[in-house]
């Protein structure tokens, strides 16, 4: 059987120590690498586009991790999407246990960490907790059955990209804190919300998460923690009234080509002051 081809959508955010280590776990197979950067000052992109001549590097349109991937998204060419972080935290070589999910049925394959065969040595008891709190309201909300709710390492054919309805050209709004809702890091909420809603045929592949291997993480706990309760709140209210359309999980219009960097462009088009601090800005 000829297996599909598999784009791989990394967003960055000074990743750059990080970004070896990832990519020296990529399966050879790959059909791209989709590299989104946040506006990146530590040479992430020098260090991607050294080790990997072939990598696609996109520049996000607004800000956040979500934004980031709505973006990556949207450009990327494969039969199958992965979705797999750049810190080192996901290990690429998992992701064709994602993709036999998918070959077996599934339309989407999410990862846990807390299936049998799953782990990790990255997560806080905090935010343990709070996913666990999160993942069953979410269960409850939606009639699933997920063991793990927060987490990035997500698998899925190209042809439901749709259903997930993330915007990736819409322009910051005046005044905002540079993202729309959806593009920090309820993205994987936002996401498993309209998956459920769409009721695509979902499998949870057991994913081991590793620590992040340098810097510092992008998420605050009890931030993003409310916009991840938000997030299941707004789109239950959506599964109660499907005619409603004002509210942020709504699924836009599709969207227009996303702006690819010129390899040369890079180094200068990229603001040395522009890195989005998650942690200071307030939910919509
Ligand atoms: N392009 C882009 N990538 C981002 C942004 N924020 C975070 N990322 C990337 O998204 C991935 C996940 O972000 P992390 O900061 O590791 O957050 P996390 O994995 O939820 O938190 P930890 O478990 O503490 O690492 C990493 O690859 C980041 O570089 C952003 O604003 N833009
Ligand atoms: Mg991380």
């Amino acid at each position: 059987m000829k297996l599909p081809s598999v784009s791989v959508v990394m967003p960055a955010l000074n990743e750059a120590q990080n970004i070896p280590h990832v990519f020296a776990r990529m399966p050879p197979e790959v059909h791209e690498v989709v590299l989104v950067d946040g506006f990146s000052v530590d040479g992430t992109v020098a260090v991607a586009r050294q080790l990997r001549p072939d990598v696609r590097v996109i520049r996000q349109s607004r800000k956040g991790k979500g934004n980031a991937l709505a973006c990556g998204i949207a450009a990327a060419t494969g039969d199958v999407i992965a979705l797999v972080d750049a810190d080192g935290s996901a290990d690429p070589g998992e992701i064709p246990r994602f993709v036999e999910a998918l070959m077996n049925g599934a339309d989407f394959a999410k990862g846990t960490r807390f299936a049998d065969g799953g782990g990790s040595a990255d997560i806080t008891r905090l935010r343990s907790y709070g996913n666990y709190a999160l993942t069953a309201f979410f269960n409850a909300c939606y009639g699933r059955n997920y063991s793990d709710l927060c987490y990035g390492f997500n698998v899925f054919w190209r042809r439901h990209a749709a259903v997930l309805g993330l915007d990736a050209t819409s322009p910051q709004r005046p005044g905002g804190d540079g993202r729309l809702w959806g593009d920090g890091f309820e993205v994987e909420t936002l996401i498993h919300v309209r998956v459920a809603n769409a009721r695509l045929i979902v499998a949870e592949v057991p994913s081991f998460e590793h620590s992040r291997i340098h810097g510092v993480s992008n998420l605050n706990a009890f931030h993003d923690g409310r916009r991840v309760l938000r997030t299941i709140l707004i789109g239950r209210r959506r599964l109660q009234r499907p005619m409603a359309t004002a509210d942020p999980t709504s699924v836009p219009t599709p969207t227009a080509s996303i702006p690819e960097f010129p390899a040369q462009a890079i180094q200068t088009a990229l603001p040395m002051t522009a890195v989005a601090s998650e942690r200071s800005v307030d939910p919509p």
